[in-house]
């Protein structure tokens, strides 16, 4: 059943040489003050890949003050956007020339399935920054007409020094997606990356030099949570915070920020999204149709159903009464098919989970699950080898209320609900206390638009899942945090306006 197959052969593929291990501040890889380090580890095998500079407070404010002193002297925000843009450009084109050595350091580091990586997450990272760069030259402000004898314009500037914390799922990516703009908008920066997925964050650093961006326009400070994140957050000399995480950490950083200089956040936190099938979606149709437009964190397109580590899984199914019975067939029908393997092998569907930590918690649920008596219709064990794999896993039998229901699993873990029409559908997939996404499966139009405009969440995908682009803004409703990435919207976030107001007339002003 679910473990790799014999068909690849590690030899395949170019493991990847670990080239950046210190922090970059100030255009320069550096060891951090206290001469630290910290292991980054390979899911696949839990032995460790590299040793990394630790980044703690006074790294981050040495990484601050090269930022605010490129801010504040330096030519990045007083750039033509037409430079930044110039910039920009090149920077994806590295990005795009060296997207495969990018893609392999966050498939052994994050658990990341490579071929994924290949044809998503480096293409979308690239994507990314050139959308921004095509933005860098078009931010302007109105002209106002004023009530009474004035003329007044605004500008729209960029915050100031921005903090990224970015989490372990989508390391390349999130990379691009929070970077992007933000450089765009003309702001500098220091990230974060994540403890676990410390590799590709470095090597954007160097491609960032290597494009032009001048010194201490971006700086990353690899480090733990409470300690180099915990510095960033309560800094009083950064003037932004754009974290994606956990709830949790979510709701601490605002309060670090509000201690500190009351410096806005914006927040991209946990989900618990709900995937809708109605009895006219063709069971077999709507798996078709997620092949073609969806797929999810560590599997391959055509499992869609299994979401595993992300923000945006769609772990809550609700399928109506009429073909309830058809479609679980259908799901055990998939999963039996699938593979659990090593991320590097293009026959895996579905990788490791990221680290001992995130194994344990899913397991852990699993346990739950069965505890408070839902039924394990599938899966539920880890596999018997070395790392962090876990079987697919599916639930039936669930009550609302139960804790596989509303926690954040995080992992291939999925709850299958039945349901009778569509008040009951939008009821019970609005119960919960998160907001990210949802999916709907239906041909009925009538049915779409209502319950997409019912649902309390920051994204809806109808007959498709995870339809990400680099133009549709993403985020969160409820406490699945507020700000949006990705789209305009994430470049208004960078800027702050200003307005300008002189008399038109020689008037007694
Ligand atoms: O997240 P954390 P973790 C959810 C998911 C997962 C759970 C825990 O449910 O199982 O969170 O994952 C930094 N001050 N998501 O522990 O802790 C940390 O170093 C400042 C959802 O990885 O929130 C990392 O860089 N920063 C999610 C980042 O916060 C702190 C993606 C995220 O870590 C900090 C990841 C502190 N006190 C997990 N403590 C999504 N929305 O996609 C930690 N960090």
């Amino acid at each position: 059943q679910s473990t790799g197959n014999g068909s690849y052969e590690p030899s395949q593929v170019k493991f990847p040489e670990i080239k950046f291990t210190k922090l970059f501040i100030n255009g320069e890889f550096v060891d951090s003050l206290s001469g630290r380090t910290f292991e980054t580890i390979d899911p696949r095998t839990g032995e460790a890949i590299a040793k990394i500079a630790e980044g703690d407070k006074e790294d981050v404010d040495l990484a601050v003050k090269a930022a605010r002193k490129a801010f504040d002297h330096g030519p990045w925000p007083r750039f033509p956007g037409s430079e930044r843009r110039r910039i920009l450009l090149k920077f994806a084109d590295l990005v795009n020339e060296n997207a495969e050595e990018l893609a392999t350091l966050d498939a052994i580091d994050a658990g990341k399935l490579l071929h994924l990586m290949r044809i998503i997450d480096l293409p979308l990272a690239v994507d990314t920054i050139r959308y921004y760069a095509g933005a860098a030259d078009k931010i302007h402000g109105e002209t106002l007409k004023m009530s009474r004898e004035l003329q007044s314009y605004t500008l729209h500037e960029p915050i100031g020094v921005v903090g990224h914390i970015i989490p372990w799922n989508f390391p390349s990516l999130m990379f691009a997606i929070k970077v992007g703009p933000a450089l765009a908008a003309g702001c500098t920066m220091i990230v974060k990356p994540a403890e676990q997925t410390p590799l590709s964050a470095l090597y954007y650093a160097h491609l960032a030099k290597l494009a032009g961006i001048p010194d201490g326009v971006l700086n990353v400070v690899p480090g733990f949570g409470p300690t180099a994140g915990a510095a960033i957050s309560s800094h009083m000399d950064i003037n932004m915070i754009s974290f994606t995480g956990s709830t949790e950490i979510g709701r601490r950083i605002m309060q670090a920020a509000a201690t500190s200089n009351l410096k806005p956040v914006c927040l991209e936190l946990g989900g618990k999204s709900p995937l809708i099938i109605f009895n006219d979606a063709d069971v077999d149709k709507a798996a078709e149709q997620a092949l073609q437009g969806s797929f999810f964190n560590k599997a391959l397109l055509k499992f869609f159903f299994f979401f595993g580590e992300i923000c945006v899984a769609g772990c809550r199914v609700f399928a109506q009464d009429g073909i309830y019975d058809q479609f679980l067939l259908k799901l055990k029908e998939k999963a039996q098919n699938w593979v659990v393997g090593d991320p590097l092998d293009p026959n895996s569907h579905h990788g490791p989970q990221v680290d001992k930590r995130q194994y344990e918690k899913v397991l852990s649920h699993i346990e739950q699950g069965k505890k408070e008596g839902a039924t394990l219709f599938y899966g539920g064990k880890p596999l018997d080898r070395k790392g962090y794999y876990i079987e697919p896993t599916i639930f039936i039998d669930v009550k609302d209320d139960m804790t596989i229901a509303q926690n954040e699993i995080f992992g291939p873990v999925m709850t299958v609900f039945k349901f009778k029409n569509v008040e009951e559908a939008i009821k019970r997939a609005n119960e919960t206390k998160y907001g990210l996404a949802a999916g709907i499966m239906t041909n009925d139009l009538n049915i779409a638009n209502t319950v997409s405009r019912s649902i309390r969440a920051g994204a809806i995908w109808i007959n498709c899942y995870f339809a990400f682009d680099a133009d549709c803004p993403h985020g969160g409703y409820k406490m699945s945090g507020f700000g949006r990435d990705l789209g305009m919207d994430a470049l208004k976030k960078y800027l702050q306006v200003k307005s300008v107001t002189t008399p038109i007339y020689n008037s007694p002003w």
